[in-house]
């Protein structure tokens, strides 16, 4: 149990691994998210190291006819930061290959599995799912393997801020991490004011989109954001060109740092200040801070564009580049999702509010891959009441459909993971996720019990418990 029971767990993945010849293919499944993509892009350098033919497929989630269609000619599988919650179908369909699992979700319980499947995941030990990342997880493996691996440290903390696993600090594994990368070299500790694209917004936007913490008055208010930064002297624009805070003067810099200061303290809020994580190796400003680093990773996942992503990670130039232009498309698929459900906020047939819950049914009108982004960032914007919980349906192809379940502001009761799980028992499906965010897959002629379903497992709660 614990630390050490975990370590062992990964050397003994490493044994493992080693008694795989290095004549065998290796295939590599990883999740699309940001923490997916890092954890692939280490495991890809550390296959390369060790000398192993390997190939990469990413993946939103694992789903039966996914593992049914791998390719028959590998021979040894990794799944990295995706898998556990599926173990079953693993090793139902692969216990005649190899296969290791490098994942941090929620696994599936009460499964023997079969002697040529290896499986790692922190919550084996009583861990928990924000200690480490997937990227984490394979990063440690990496360096087991080798120690060279050991420059790819930063990766595993893009994976984990990726997962919102950084609050002002990281837990005690990731921190590990952490203090790897700086004695490397590759990490640097900075404190000064913290807002959410700090490198790849425009100030006004800065200011006016933060939700951590939200000004007011400004938040949501471009133009009482342009008015704040030219009270303070300082030019929204050059040269009709928008300035971000990398743009400005260090004199200018002060000055609005104190505003905010000020301002926040006047205001009773949080101060926009902590710590933020710099690579000093990246040239480009966006992908030399750890948490827009992340974002990037997100858009080239969200938008299948995961070679970009991948390309970052292992510092290809020419995908570096490509990958930072495709934050901006990702920005503006986000933003054009978001004014869909503005719209049809007060048309009852596309989004259905009840008391307690928000159920957006946004059929082909928003990505399946960015439908999740957009429910935690309605959950995270104040347009509905602490508390409330937020579905958003999004068809995946003809036949099936995507859900994604998220709660507004600080949860410490309700798991999204065992919501979904018990709607999908009733209806059929597939679920993934843990506490704070869920996402399951259906057939798409489900969407409505499972919208009747939803509803009646979240009002009806009491009754169902006196009956
Ligand atoms: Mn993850």
């Amino acid at each position: 149990m614990g630390y050490s029971g975990f370590l062992n767990c990964i050397s003994g993945a490493v044994a493992f691994f080693r008694s795989i010849p290095k004549s065998k293919k290796v295939m590599i499944v990883s999740h699309l998210d940001a923490d997916g993509i890092s954890a692939a892009s280490i495991l890809i350098r550390a296959m390369e190291r060790d000398g192993r033919k390997h190939s990469l497929m990413i993946i939103p989630q694992i789903e039966r006819k996914m593992i049914e269609e791998l390719p028959d000619d590998c021979d040894l599988f990794f799944f990295t930061d995706t898998g556990s919650g599926n173990l079953s179908y693993i090793d139902t369909y692969l216990r005649h290959k190899k296969v290791i699992i490098l994942d941090h979700h929620v696994h599936e319980k009460n499964v023997k599995l079969h002697e040529n499947i290896f499986h790692v995941n922190p919550q084996l030990f009583n861990l928990s799912y924000e200690e480490i990342s997937g990227a984490g997880v394979v990063y440690l493996f990496a360096k087991e393997l080798d120690n060279e691996n050991e420059d790819l440290a930063h990766l595993a903390l893009v994976g984990a801020i990726g997962d919102m696993q950084e609050n002002n600090g990281f837990q005690y594994l990731n921190n590990q991490i952490l203090m790897n990368g700086i004695a490397k070299g590759l990490v640097q500790i900075k404190t000064g004011l913290n807002l959410f694209g700090m490198h790849s917004r425009p100030l006004h936007k800065l200011l006016a989109f933060s939700t951590a913490p939200k000004f007011p008055g400004i938040y949501g208010n471009e133009d009482a954001a342009l008015a704040f930064l030219t009270n303070l002297g300082i030019s929204p624009q050059k040269e009709a060109r928008w300035r971000y805070f990398d743009d400005l003067t260090k004199d200018e810099k002060i000055r609005l740092e104190s505003a905010l200061l000020a301002f926040s303290s006047s205001e009773n809020i949080k101060a926009p200040f902590g710590i933020s994580y710099v690579l000093p190796h990246q040239k480009d400003p966006i992908l030399g801070d750890l948490r827009e680093f992340a974002t990037v990773l997100n858009a080239c996942g969200r938008l299948h564009k995961e070679e970009y992503g991948i390309g970052a990670c292992l510092d290809d130039p020419i995908l570096q580049k490509r990958a930072v232009e495709l934050l901006f498309d990702y920005k503006k698929a986000l933003t054009n999702a978001l004014d869909w459900v503005k719209k049809n906020e007060r048309n009852g047939k596309s989004i259905i509010k009840r008391e307690n819950l928000v159920i957006i049914n946004a059929k082909d009108h928003i990505a399946p891959t960015i439908a999740g982004t957009i429910t935690s960032m309605l959950a995270k914007t104040n347009a509905f009441p602490e508390g409330t919980l937020i579905t958003t349906l999004a068809r995946v192809d003809d036949n099936f459909t995507k859900a994604s379940l998220r709660i507004v502001g600080l949860n410490k009761t309700s798991s999204m993971h065992s919501i979904l799980f018990d709607v999908i028992k009733k209806v059929g499906g597939e679920v993934g996720g843990h506490f704070s965010a869920a996402g399951a897959l259906i057939s798409q002629d489900k969407e409505d019990i499972f919208i009747s379903e939803l509803i009646e497992k979240i009002e009806n709660k009491e009754e169902k418990i006196l009956s």
